[in-house]
């Protein structure tokens, strides 16, 4: 995958970078510059990590969920959804440091039928055992647990503070 975003990068680039729209060829200064600029679809903004088409960008202020939707919302992504094994492992390898973060399952609109807020279809779960438990006055947000359960899901208040990853879809 780093090899194939490497030779995306590498053909936007070269798109640019030879020839200006003059047939001209363009000092490095101007190349450099125009490649901040460029659009090219599978490239990341400045930040985001590509992976599998999707940019990750993690954000280790840890606040509420709807704080943490609300700040994705603003880069026009979602706290991340996780549709996969693989995807699950990329997440976590960011957020493991931090032990506990966000994810965007959540069942606020109808108990026990958890959503990903970016619309992508529950087809892979990993709850932490004995999870989601919808403990005590109620818990509608999902997260990763604690370092018992690394990688896998725990239902938490969606008040709680936590560091989260969003994600865009490309
Ligand atoms: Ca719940
Ligand atoms: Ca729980």
């Amino acid at each position: 995958m780093q090899a194939a975003m490497c030779w995306t990068v590498a053909f936007c680039v070269l798109s640019i970078a030879f020839f200006n729209v003059e047939g001209q060829f363009l000092p490095s200064e101007e190349i450099i510059e125009q490649f901040q600029q460029v659009s090219c679809t599978d490239l990341c903004p400045l930040y985001w990590y590509p992976h599998n088409g999707n940019c990750y960008r993690f954000f280790g202020v840890a606040m509420s969920w709807h704080e943490a939707e609300a700040l994705c919302n603003m880069y026009g992504g979602h706290i991340a959804s996780i549709s996969s094994s693989e995807e699950n492992t990329f997440v976590y390898h960011f957020i493991s440091p931090f032990e506990r973060a966000w994810i965007g399952l959540n069942d606020m609109y109808k108990e026990g039928t958890f959503v990903w807020s970016d619309g992508t279809d529950e087809t892979f779960t990993n709850w932490a055992p004995n999870q989601p438990d919808n403990a005590n006055i109620g818990e509608h947000c999902g997260e990763f647990y604690n370092n018992a359960a690394p990688g896998q899901w725990n239902d938490l208040p969606c008040n709680q503070d936590r560091p989260f990853m969003c994600k865009l879809h490309m």
